[in-house]
């Protein structure tokens, strides 16, 4: 059994078939026309190379204040679009089936665009899971320990593919070392997209 069976890492390979793949790029590029890709800055004043937006109440973002939740788009002032109802049956069914995500981070590679190691732990209550989903170019996605230098394992994203960081490995360092270039046709322009559905804020009362 791999070592990362015991931690809480699940990957769901091929969780979306290519019919609900082309579906869900549409309706995530449609939310994009409200909400545009744009650079991030890291609070060290360095820019991404991977392009961002969010969907649902609360988006990710980061600036020279630092990382944090909002819910507006930094560029516009406006609120973020919702989330597309394939994404919220998915986090009920795999993630959390009485308590919907309310943010929606969507990531945009394109050449050579990567993300480095880091910890999800911006939001209020790490009981929750964060689901990803893959979504044209696969990816070398490495994941570690909640330890930074603890033992890494690469894992190869695909598009359809769903993985879920859960119970121990809530708070497990991971990032993406590269993308395969032109390994899928599915995003126009080409690259990759990455949605991850996190419940940012506390529970509902
Ligand atoms: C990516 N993923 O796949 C980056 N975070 O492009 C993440 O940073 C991530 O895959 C939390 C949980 C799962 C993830
Ligand atoms: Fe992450």
């Amino acid at each position: 059994m791999s070592p990362l069976a015991q931690t809480g890492f699940r990957l769901l390979p091929a969780a979306l078939d290519a019919e609900a793949q082309i579906a869900l790029v549409a309706e995530v590029l449609a939310r994009v026309e409200a909400a545009p890709f744009y650079r991030p800055v890291t609070p060290g004043g360095k820019p991404m190379s991977v392009e961002m937006t969010n969907l649902g109440p609360l988006g990710w973002v980061t600036d020279a204040q630092g990382y944090r939740y909002q819910p507006t788009h930094p560029m516009s002032g406006r609120p973020w679009p919702d989330i597309p109802q394939a994404l919220l049956a998915l986090w009920a069914d795999v993630a959390d089936s009485a308590i919907p995500p309310d943010a929606c981070l969507v990531n945009l590679y394109r050449d050579g665009a990567r993300m480095g190691l880091h910890q999800d732990k911006d939001e209020a209550d790490f009981a929750f899971p964060v689901l990803s989903v893959s979504l044209g170019d696969a990816a070398v996605f490495r994941v570690g320990g909640v330890e930074r230098r603890a033992p890494t394992a690469s894992v190869r994203l695909a598009s359809g593919d769903v993985c879920l960081l859960a119970g121990p490995a809530r708070l497990a360092h991971h990032g993406i070392d590269r993308v395969i270039s032109g390994s899928s046709r599915l995003i126009p322009g080409g690259g990759r997209i990455n949605l991850t559905l996190r419940r940012a804020g506390p529970p509902p009362a």
